[in-house]
């Protein structure tokens, strides 16, 4: 009786905000497309989310109403919910992710293609009549802060709630947004529908030509918040290659050093290589002893403009984080733990019956019993049939919480003109090849180096483990256009920064013989980012390697660090052998791109080759 009650009068609120918003907008590009999406979608209603408290609230008692949400304990975790996906749909499906452009050569031999008309006609089959029943949201969002040069303006239109509520952690949602759009028809058109959640009807489709994005059959965020890596990723990076910019999946931090400078530093990693808790690290006593402190800016995305100063700025699209959960506890990253305390979506993490939640490396001893990520019932020591652990929570579980709650958020993080950067920082998991850290000679070489980044496959992706996979500066699923294209506009764009940052490569994930990791990692990886941000500043020394500069001894400073001599000179190791089988991987890898390549790609490849060369006749 209580939820039919609750039911009918989310129902009244919903009708109320439908009448009184359908006017929020004049647009008539934006009313005229709404309205031949929702003939295509057949939605029974259209609500306008117009950013405030009053509609939210509405949204969070449907949501919970119909069990698509479920809110969580309020003495524990107030204001938060949880959310468990369909079990096929768990994490983005890179096989069903398409860049539709005119020609294939656009999207380039990394991107799945498809002919805009072909998507347009299959994906419409899946939406058509997919909302019947169903309310249609119209989320209106602007990437980047309102009226920043930066920024960028987008409209959604779903059929969940879920993903409202992400949005709107997420993005700055609203009526704003409308506002400051007014007539234009300069915006993405995002397009979203879990239709029947059928991984055979599923596709997410990015028409960068048409500046729109359709996606359906799915209800995983990255497949679904569609101004995250759809719109903030892949459509961006084909706007700003047209507009002159960088849109790239970066974290962005500062680093305040006891004279209360900051710098500034963006760095990008593969998936699964601890962006978040870097950008959220906590400095070692030493450090914090003598008053540095980190700033967090951002944790998965930048988009980069060169200021009228001649340096680099950056500014960070998004409102929120969407992180991963197992993992995330007290050692790796108090910052985040702390973040997610309230006004949080869990999505598929263990629930207890009393509103609780948990997930694997936590926090916390697990509970005595649960219910999976899955739905079925759970307990420690649970095991499938071949003996292997079953996860309470799923690998991929995740959190979606606002930025403003991080202990460590900068508060340059809604900057309009962005913050400047010292830096840039490519990285990777590789258990043997790369040094702890380098600088890259030139812009150029950097390029190079973003352009063979690559990473080890862990178990919590698909692929072999242990093998390698290439991924140019962590965008592989990313970018939406021809890749080489790609390492032009970033070879280009280096050419017109008048004070670039440096460009450096990290690797916290080195390992000895045994298998086990020789660099602490966390906090600790302060240390380098203090050598990274002497070193742009000229203020530290270094010692010239053929494949770049790495810390001269004493360098880098390890007070109060238990590490040997030998472990660091592990850490630093080069070996020829090593190196020339990753030449071999990087000239297979740039072969799919034939004459597209950049000459610059090309002289770095032969420099790289030649210095090898001859470090291996030194070594003889
Ligand atoms: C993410 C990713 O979800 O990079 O941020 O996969
Ligand atoms: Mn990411």
């Amino acid at each position: 009786m209580e939820t039919a009650k609750k039911h009918l009068l989310a129902h009244i609120g919903n009708l109320k905000i439908w009448i009184g918003r359908v006017k929020m907008t004049q647009n008539r590009a934006l009313q005229q497309w709404v309205s031949e999406m929702a003939q295509l979608c057949q939605p029974e209603r259209i609500v306008w989310i117009d950013g405030t408290a009053e509609q939210k609230k509405v949204l969070e008692e449907e949501a919970v109403a119909s069990g698509e949400m479920i809110r969580l304990d309020e003495q524990k975790w107030p204001g938060c919910f949880y959310h468990r996906t369909a079990t096929n749909d768990v994490a983005r499906t890179e096989q069903l992710t398409y860049i539709c452009t005119s020609k294939k050569e656009d999207a380039g031999p990394t991107n799945n293609w498809m002919k805009p008309a072909e998507a347009y006609r299959q994906a419409a089959l899946y939406f058509r009549g997919a909302m019947k029943g169903r309310t249609m949201y119209v989320i209106p969002f602007s990437m980047g802060p309102l009226g920043s040069p930066f920024s960028k303006i987008g409209i959604e239109l779903t059929d969940s709630i879920y993903v409202v509520l992400n949005m709107l952690i997420m993005t700055r949602a609203g009526r704003e947004i409308l506002e400051q759009l007014g007539e234009s028809d300069n915006f993405t058109r995002g397009l979203h529908s879990k239709a029947d959640l059928d991984p055979n009807r599923r596709l997410i489709l990015h028409f960068p030509e048409d500046n729109t994005i359709w996606s359906v059959g799915s209800g995983y965020g990255g497949n679904v918040l569609l101004g995250k890596k759809c719109l903030s990723l892949r459509i961006a990076s084909w706007l700003s290659r047209r507009e002159g910019w960088l849109a790239e999946h970066m974290l962005i931090m500062g680093i305040e050093d006891p004279t209360g400078k900051i710098d500034y530093i963006a760095a990008a990693f593969p998936s699964a290589c601890g962006k978040t808790n870097l950008a959220m690290l906590i400095p070692p006593e030493h450090f914090r002893a003598q008053g540095y402190k980190v700033w967090t800016v951002g944790d998965d995305i930048a988009w980069l403009r060169i200021g009228e100063d001649g340096r680099l700025w950056a500014i960070n699209p998004e409102t929120g984080f969407f992180g991963v959960a197992p993992g995330t506890n007290a050692q790796s990253n108090p910052n985040a733990l702390a973040t997610i305390r309230r006004n949080t979506i869990f999505t598929n993490v263990l629930l207890t019956e009393d509103g609780d939640i948990w997930w694997e490396d936590g926090e916390g001893e697990p509970p005595a019993s649960g219910i999976a990520w899955d739905g079925r019932p759970w307990k420690p020591g649970l095991t499938d049939d071949s003996g292997r652990p079953i996860p309470g929570a799923h690998p991929n579980s995740r959190f979606t919480a606002p930025i403003v709650q991080c202990p460590s958020v900068s508060p340059e993080w809604d900057n309009p003109r962005g913050v400047p950067l010292t830096a840039i920082v490519f990285g990777g998991r590789r258990s043997r090849l790369a040094p702890l850290v380098y600088e890259t000679f030139s812009w150029q070489h950097g390029v190079y180096v973003g352009a063979t980044m690559a990473s080890e496959i862990t178990a919590a992706q698909y692929g072999k483990q242990g093998q390698v996979r290439r991924d140019p500066m962590a965008m592989l699923p990313f970018c939406g256009y021809n890749m080489a294209d790609y390492f032009h506009h970033w070879l280009n764009f280096g050419k017109k920064i008048e004070k670039p940052p440096k460009i450096f490569h990290v690797n916290w994930f080195r390992k000895n013989e045994a298998g086990d990791f020789i660099w602490p990692g966390f906090g600790e990886n302060l240390r380098v980012l203090n050598w990274i941000i002497r070193r742009a500043h000229n203020q530290a020394g270094a010692v010239r390697t053929p494949i770049g500069f790495v810390p001269a001894e004493g360098e880098l400073d390890l007070t109060n660090l238990e590490i040997s001599g030998e472990t660091i000179e592990q850490l630093f190791a080069i070996d020829p052998k090593d190196w020339q089988k990753e030449l071999a991987g990087h000239s297979s890898f740039f072969a799919q791109f034939g004459d597209r390549l950049p000459q610059g790609i090309r002289d770095e490849y032969h420099a790289l080759k030649e210095r090898l060369a001859l470090e291996r006749i030194g070594t003889k």
